[in-house]
Order: structure tokens, then C-alpha cells, then sequence
């Protein structure tokens, strides 16, 4: 039925659009006692934020939260969380022209042909707006996950177009290295590789300028993730981060690990031997046994092995275009289209809070899940 819900045992129900009063968040499951403040929000909201920078949407919004429910005292009570965002920068307006033609590439026809219906102002439901209050609750799944197992979330920026970053260990990123370059500047676009950083700039302002888009690949690495997470058969963890990530708008891809690499190896070359982690020969490892390398990924047999997981996703090129493109009208009439409204050259340096939220997300879940099925204390 209707799928606004995501998660079991840690659940959020979301509801909002891009031009409507706001966005909000239902998050059941949480913990009582966990600390919770707006400010807390605010740093992953800040990360996501439209108008953060000039190689993002020029939609200049706040984002600040408003915590209806669920906390008290400055703690989680366990009871359901509520937590509210607010549109306020809204140019309606700029869908005008578009409101009885559909975008080539945006989700404007499907919409239509599922509903009959559509909120055509901004994306409305399908709008990245949405997620908004996703990562709001990745705050409080970052916080769970953190206090349960010294869990830790962070994604970077990994290819734009055809610009790779070299990055020799995913799983030794910090936090900082992917907000801050090497000079103290903002990290505008969240790739820890300074060099090609720098030219992923200078290809996203030609985007910009070309009135075009361009893709990219986000990789994110959860670390400190205990072995044993993860409910086989149909909810493996590989399947729901897959599920996860998919959830976010402009998603095309997602592998873990070697990921489509392993069709060029054999068996010998693609296995990661096993070692006693006692013998120091596995860093990043959190269980008895752990992997020099980690092609897995992090995850075998769909249960987190405590390696760390290392997921890509392949995010498409923002398809509102201020270049002209053919198209139809809601008519069926062949007509041209512009669209107008501030877009991201670039969606992926705030795909990577989005992306971060939702893996947090699916980790508090299976987290508690386990606890709850293994009856496992402490
Ligand atoms: C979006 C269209 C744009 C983006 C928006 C996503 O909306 P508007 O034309 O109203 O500025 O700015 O992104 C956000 C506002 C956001 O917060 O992520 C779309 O069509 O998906």
C-alpha cells in the first residue's frame, strides 16, 4: 500500500512537497533518552540545504527544524517523534509555463499516469524537498547507531561526470576532510580528493553556465557496524540500504563494494581471505574475524560481516533543464519546454547528507531489529 513508511523497528512516515507549507517526519522506535536538540538537526539539514553554495539550486531555504514531539527535556522520551520543516522560499510561479507539459526526464508524466493528478509546482512530492526531513531523522539514526556501537556514517562525493577522486581507504574519511579542504575553505562540493575537487567545481559552473546537468557517483562508508545486522531473506541488509538509497530522488545505480568490478574477476581474485583480527591484519574490523581487503563491501549474505560497508550510488544529471528540450503536453501535443525555478547544476554534493540519512536510517533499524530477535542486552 501506500509507501510513505520506510523501516521496522525504526520507522519513518514522511509527508510534504516542495511549494507546499512544509515537510514532515514521523520517526516511530527511537530509544527513550537519547539526546535530541534542533541544533543537533541543524548540521546535517545545513549540509543538505538548497542555496548552500554556488554550485547548488539558488532556492535560498532555512530549514529550521521545528521538534513537535517525542522530546523532552532535551532527550528522546521513546515515545513518536515529529519533526516539521518549513517551505518559505516557494517561486510557484516559475511552474507556470510547465504546469500542462511534462519535464523531459522528471517524474511529472508518471505522476500524472499513476494519480491523474499533480502538484506541478517545483516537483511537488518528487521533489528532493522531500527529503528534507529524511535527514533530519539520519540525525537521530546517526545518534542511535553511534551510542549502540560507536557507529559512524559518512559519505563524499566519489566521480562527477568523468572526474574520479582518488580515494585510497573509504572507510579512514572523516567527516572534516569531506566539509573542509586542506586550506580551512568550505568543501563546497564533498569531495575529500582537494585535485579533483577543484575541477569538479569548474565542471559543474560549466554545467551551470551550458544551462545543462551533470551526473555523478556518491560513495558512502558506515563504520564500527558489529557483524550480525541484517534479516535474511527479504530484508538482507545489501537489500534495504539498496532500497534506501533508491528511495532518494535521481538514484540509477547502487553497488557495494567491487560492486560490477566483479564480473571481470575470478573467484581467487575477488574473495577476501579471512584473518583472526587479533593478528592486527584487518583494520576497520569489529569482529573476531575480519578481511585485509573488503571487495564484499562489508556484508555477506546480506548480514553485516564488520568489515566496514562501503556503498556507491550513481545519481543521474538533474533533468530540469534551462536549455530547451521537445517534448508534450499533458494534451499530447508536441510542443518545446524551459524549465525555470533555481535547479541543481549538480545534485551530487547534497545527495551526500540524503545518502548518509538514509544508510543511518536502515542501520538504527536492523540494529534494533537484532537486538529484539537475538534478546541480546547492554
Ligand atoms: C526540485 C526543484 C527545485 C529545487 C528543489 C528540487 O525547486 P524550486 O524550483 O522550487 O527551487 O530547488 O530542491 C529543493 C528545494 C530542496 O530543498 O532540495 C525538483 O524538481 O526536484
Amino acid at each position: 500500500m501506500p509507501g510513505n513508511s520506510f523501516g521496522q523497528a525504526f520507522r519513518i512516515t514522511t509527508a510534504g512537497e516542495s511549494h507546499g507549507p512544509g515537510n514532515v517526519v514521523i520517526i516511530d522506535g527511537c530509544p527513550p533518552g537519547i539526546p535530541l536538540t534542533v541544533e543537533d538537526l541543524q548540521v546535517d539539514l545545513a549540509r543538505r540545504r538548497p542555496g548552500q553554495s554556488r554550485i547548488v539550486t539558488q532556492r535560498d531555504e532555512a530549514d529550521e527544524p521545528e521538534i513537535l514531539a517525542g522530546v523532552f527535556e532535551g532527550r528522546t522520551t521513546g515515545t513518536s517523534i515529529a519533526i516539521l520543516v518549513r517551505n518559505a522560499d516557494q517561486k510557484s510561479k516559475d511552474y507556470d509555463d510547465i504546469k500542462n507539459k511534462y519535464r523531459p526526464g522528471h517524474a511529472d508524466y508518471t505522476y500524472d499516469a499513476k494519480y491523474g493528478r499533480r502538484d506541478y509546482r517545483g516537483g511537488g512530492r518528487s521533489s528532493a524537498r522531500e527529503t528534507t526531513v529524511r535527514v533530519a531523522a539520519g540525525v537521530v539514526a546517526k545518534r542511535i547507531i553511534a551510542e549502540a556501537f560507536g557507529g559512524r556514517v559518512v559519505g563524499y562525493v566519489k566521480q562527477v561526470g568523468d572526474i574520479v577522486a582518488t580515494i585510497d581507504d573509504p572507510a579512514s574519511i572523516t567527516l572534516d576532510a569531506v566539509e573542509r579542504l586542506p586550506d580551512g575553505e568550505p568543501n563546497i562540493v564533498r569531495c575529500p580528493d582537494p585535485v579533483r575537487a577543484a575541477e569538479m567545481v569548474e565542471l559543474i559552473e560549466r554545467m551551470r553556465k551550458a544551462q545543462d546537468s551533470i551526473g555523478g557517483i556518491a560513495e558512502i562508508v558506515a563504520t564500527g557496524v558489529p557483524p550480525g545486522l541484517g534479516e535474511p531473506v527479504f530484508d538482507k541488509l545489501k537489500a534495504d540500504i539498496g532500497k534506501a538509497l533508491f528511495s532518494l530522488p535521481a538514484v540509477l545505480g547502487v553497488e557495494y563494494g567491487t560492486g560490477f568490478g566483479v564480473a571481470r574477476l575470478r573467484g581467487s581474485e575477488n574473495n577476501d581471505v579471512f584473518v583472526a583480527t587479533s593478528s592486527g591484519g584487518a583494520s576497520h574490523a569489529t569482529g573476531t574475524v575480519g578481511t585485509p581487503t573488503n571487495r564484499h563491501g562489508g556484508m555477506l549474505g546480506g548480514i553485516s560481516s564488520g568489515m566496514p560497508i562501503v556503498v556507491r550510488a550513481a545519481v543521474k544529471p538533474t533533468s530540469s533543464l534551462p536549455l530547451e528540450q521537445p517534448t508534450v503536453t499533458t494534451a499530447l501535443e508536441p510542443t518545446t519546454i524551459r524549465t525555470k525555478g533555481r535547479h541543481d547544476p549538480c545534485l551530487l554534493p547534497r545527495f551526500v547528507p540524503m545518502a548518509e540519512a538514509m544508510v543511518a536510517i536502515v542501520l538504527a533499524d536492523h540494529y534494533l531489529r537484532h537486538r529484539g530477535q537475538t534478546m541480546t542486552h547492554g
